[in-house]
């Protein structure tokens, strides 16, 4: 059925419209921790009411539509899902944005006027909260209410609204933030979080615009990311990455009380420099985004590496014992 809308659409192909943006959907300046859908269990996926049991995984956009069906049992509703791993984070976090970016693709028949979107959260531990980047459908994706394209069962809830106006710009970012996003992300016990992004504005055309939005699949477009103002776990520094700037401040430190060593290498807390703090750093190496301007230093050097083999041999000692 995909193919077919497909085909039907393909003369749109050559002069597609496009709009303006129109509200201040565009992303807030919250800094700090960005996570992306391709870290750890995060994921990124569509489903689709034409072809229910197939999964799309792995394309490189998210399509959103939300339209008048073609046939009484034939509609081309099309929903997205997200998942965010949350493992390097320590909570409470302050505040967070979630950013999609438009992208190019399956278009149809333009739409114009406002487009809203609705960002949902599905419910903390729901037992669909690990469904499978290569499995997810629309005959299984948790909280989906199948007989419509822009309602979600009572297991989600609504964080949020962006809009622009009809087909949108490619490479124009678009989301959400506020307390809703940040009271949802800070209630999560599992590590895990999922967002579902549907479209409210309806579209009388069955045949009309199939939204398309960036996956971490894409390699034009950024992935889908959440922004978080809170902790990195390992992050000692606090410039927003786990890496050997915050090794060696714990190393620098080592074995000592606090004070008089450096309190930012004591993450634990408990007034010594020792295992539990090289964990926090080693436990989350790499996490979060290499800061740019010091992108080398993301790179061991080589008297760096012999510090870090030091520093895993510890940690691989203390699983033996
Ligand atoms: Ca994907
Ligand atoms: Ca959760
Ligand atoms: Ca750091
Ligand atoms: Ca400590």
């Amino acid at each position: 059925m995909r193919w077919a809308e497909l085909k039907d659409h393909s003369h749109y192909f050559s002069h597609v419209t496009t709009g303006l943006i129109l509200t201040a959907a565009v992303c807030p300046s919250v800094h700090g921790i960005t996570i992306s859908t391709a870290v750890g269990d995060g994921a990124d996926s569509f489903i689709g009411a034409f072809d229910p049991a197939t999964n799309f995984g792995s394309l490189n956009t998210l399509e959103v539509k939300n339209a008048a069906p073609f046939s009484p049992t034939l509609s081309f509703n099309r929903k997205g899902y997200l998942r965010f791993d949350l493992s390097a984070v320590s909570t409470p976090i302050n505040g967070a944005s979630f950013d999609l970016t438009i992208s190019n693709g399956l278009g149809g028949v333009p739409v114009t006027g406002l487009q809203t979107f609705n960002v949902y959260g599905l419910d903390d531990a729901d037992v669909g909260e690990f469904w499978l980047e290569s499995g997810l459908t629309w005959d299984n994706a948790p909280a989906n209410d199948t007989a419509s394209g822009s309602d979600v069962l009572p297991n989600a809830t609504l964080l949020g609204q962006f809009s622009f106006d009809g087909v949108g710009i490619p490479g124009t970012t678009v989301g959400i933030s506020g307390a809703s996003l940040t009271s949802f992300l800070n209630a999560d016990t599992n590590d895990v979080v999922t967002l579902l992004v549907l479209r409210e504005t309806h579209d009388a055309a069955y045949d009309g615009w199939v939204h398309n939005f960036a996956t971490k699949e894409n390699g034009v477009y950024a992935a889908p990311i959440l922004e978080l103002d809170g902790l990195l776990i390992g992050d000692l520094n606090g410039d927003g990455f786990v890496g050997i700037d915050d090794l060696n401040i714990v190393l620098g430190n080592w074995n000592q009380n606090v004070p008089p060593a450096n309190p930012l290498a004591d993450p634990s807390g408990d007034g010594f420099v020792g295992i539990d703090d090289l964990n926090a750093v080693l436990g989350n190496w790499n996490a979060g985004l290499p800061p740019s301007a010091e992108a080398s230093s993301a790179v061991p050097e080589p008297g760096a590496i012999s510090i870090l083999t030091i520093g895993s041999l510890i940690l691989l000692r203390r699983h033996i014992l």
